[in-house]
């Protein structure tokens, strides 16, 4: 019908430039690396690039800060292999889609350098100035990468806020010169003709200082109010183009999820959290793992699911770049390879929604072992470590537990190959790779047993199949909902049925599946039926009989 929209049809792959292919061999990868691998990106059949920053950025936080909007990081490139970037992968049928950093910017940016001069700045109110109390700051309130959210300026005696580290003070969304300057920054880039953005942390735009009581704890997201900022943003900038947009969106429930990505909702599709923190405790603290069962996992993509099947859409995802590996994260140390990988990638891919793919989760890559604490780079890492040590781990004990959910562990770099450094750089990579290279990287792709070869069969599945329809816009439907090891789902609409079974559990497992198998359509197994048993990690997709 007419109000499909083509992000509904697309798969979307998600570059972290630093980490993907270093064309100069400085040890960071670059504009022109991402240029050289769109083949590669072409031959695995993705639709969208999801570029992480390559603003004019002084690196705190790996280009989350950035400085100027209009410009590129000079270990990135230029403006002109932007250009070309966007250009060669249009070549290619490729989409571009930006991060777009709006809830603060780095401290190097001019907007802030104007506003914490002068009181009298037209730009003061840009960003977010309180009086302490006493001789602390205005409130409690801690910051996500630990200590608190309030920063002193000396020069004019005032605290600013800043969410996440202090060189990225928040902006001020009360103030409607401030969002009309970043509502012209939008137009800008999509002139430049990328096909939209993926929102960085929208939802902690909305600040709610006038709520009752100023309570310790990591500043929350999604606050009362927030939905006249949103609506604004998509009515005066998003909804003028035919773009894709997707909020990350910590803090969003269920039942708010309508007005985020229903029919008129502020974006496209948006990132959940309730799958991928499952391991996470309340306080977001890494060394404190949480206890997590499949029947969680189950229900909290069931959940959302269903409400898709009624309105919005999913953004369908297991990793990004702040998070552990998806092989670390849900598969049992004894189980992580190929096997376990292809059972992953069919679990999430063939959801309702649009699936995204972060670099090397195509190619079954693992979480990293630090050795110590120096083999950090990422902020938020180093903050996790000394909080540990603080309650009391010793350095092992703190270094395993916050290794384990390092964002370092995504941002190893991609490995190509067999060669030095996995061939991303003949240069000392910034930071060290994965030491599996040799045994996990793109040479063996074309094998039709290798992970690469069965998510390229999974996204000709979505888009090029004769189940293109179903798997796009059918229902989803939960089966063997209380089956402790296993996912099951299917698909459904007027004419087809498939259906998604896959073994968790690192042992066979029984299953009673009342539906009858037409055909099977994809496994990662060597059995060609379904009996009443799934092997170690098995997964199967299937056409039933309706
Ligand atoms: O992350 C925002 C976010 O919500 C974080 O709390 C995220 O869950 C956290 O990084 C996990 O430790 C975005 C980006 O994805 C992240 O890379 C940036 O560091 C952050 O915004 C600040 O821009």
């Amino acid at each position: 019908s007419s109000d499909r929209k083509w992000w509904e049809q697309s798969v979307v792959y998600q570059v972290y430039p630093k980490s993907f292919y270093d064309s100069d061999h400085d040890g960071v990868g670059d504009l022109q690396g991402v240029i050289q691998k769109l083949d590669y990106l072409q031959e695995l059949g993705i639709d969208v690039i999801w570029l992480s920053p390559v603003y004019s950025s002084p690196m705190d936080d790996n280009g989350y800060d950035i400085s100027d909007y209009q410009g590129i990081a000079e270990e990135f490139g230029t403006m002109a292999d932007m250009d070309e970037l966007i250009a060669q992968a249009s070549k290619r049928g490729i989409k571009l889609i930006m991060d777009l950093v709006v809830n603060h910017t780095s401290d190097e940016h001019v907007w802030f350098a104007q506003s914490k001069t002068d009181k009298n700045h037209p730009q003061r109110d840009w960003y977010i100035w309180q009086d302490g109390i006493g001789t602390g700051p205005p409130n409690s309130w801690q910051s996500v990468f630990g200590g608190s959210c309030w920063e002193y300026e000396p020069v004019t005696g005032q605290y600013y806020m800043h969410t996440f580290s202090k060189k990225q003070p928040d902006l001020n969304w009360e103030n409607p010169q401030l969002r009309q300057a970043v509502y012209q920054m939008i137009d800008w880039w999509i002139a430049k003709g990328i096909a939209g953005f993926r929102v960085d942390a929208i939802t902690f735009i909305k600040k709610s200082f006038d709520a009752a009581g100023q309570e310790t704890g990591i500043v929350k997201a999604n606050q009362c109010g927030i939905d006249t900022m949103l609506k604004e943003l998509s009515e005066q900038s998003f909804r003028k183009h035919d773009l894709l947009t997707v909020a990350e969106a910590p803090g969003v429930s269920l039942d708010q999820l309508s007005s985020y990505v229903g029919t008129d909702g502020y974006f496209s599709m948006l990132f959940e959290f309730d799958h991928i923190d499952l391991d996470l405790a309340e306080d977001g603290r890494w060394y404190k793992p949480k206890k997590w069962s499949l029947h969680d996992f189950k229900e909290a993509i069931s959940g959302s699911q269903t409400l898709f099947n009624e309105q919005g859409w999913g953004a369908l995802y297991l990793e990004n770049h702040d998070q552990p590996r998806s092989l670390n994260k849900f598969i049992e140390p004894a189980g992580i390879g190929p096997m376990s990988a292809k059972m992953l990638a069919a679990v999430y891919f063939l959801l309702k929604g649009t699936p995204f793919i972060y670099q090397g989760q195509e190619l079954g890559m693992t979480n990293t072992s630090f050795q110590s604490v120096d083999e950090f780079n990422d902020l938020a890492s180093i903050d996790q470590y000394e909080a540990a040590l603080k309650e009391g781990f010793d350095e092992k004990e703190a270094l395993r537990a916050v290794g384990n959910r390092s964002r370092d562990n995504a941002r190893t770099p991609m490995q190509w190959s067999r060669a030095e450094n996995g061939g991303f750089s003949t240069g000392q990579p910034w930071l060290p790779s994965n030491s599996n290279y040799q045994i996990v990287n793109a040479e063996n792709r074309q094998d039709p047993d290798s992970v690469f070869s069965f998510y390229k069969q999974l996204i000709n599945l979505r888009k090029n199949s004769e189940y293109t329809e179903l798997l796009t816009y059918g229902q989803y439907e939960e089966v063997l909902g209380s089956h402790p090891d296993v996912m099951a789902y299917i698909r459904r609409n007027e004419d087809k049925a498939v259906a998604v079974l896959a073994n968790f559990k690192n042992k066979e497992v029984e299953i009673d599946f009342p539906y009858q198998v037409k055909k099977v359509i994809l496994t990662n197994s060597s059995e060609t039926a379904v009996e009443h048993t799934l092997q170690p990690y098995e997964c199967f997709v299937l056409e039933l009989t309706n």
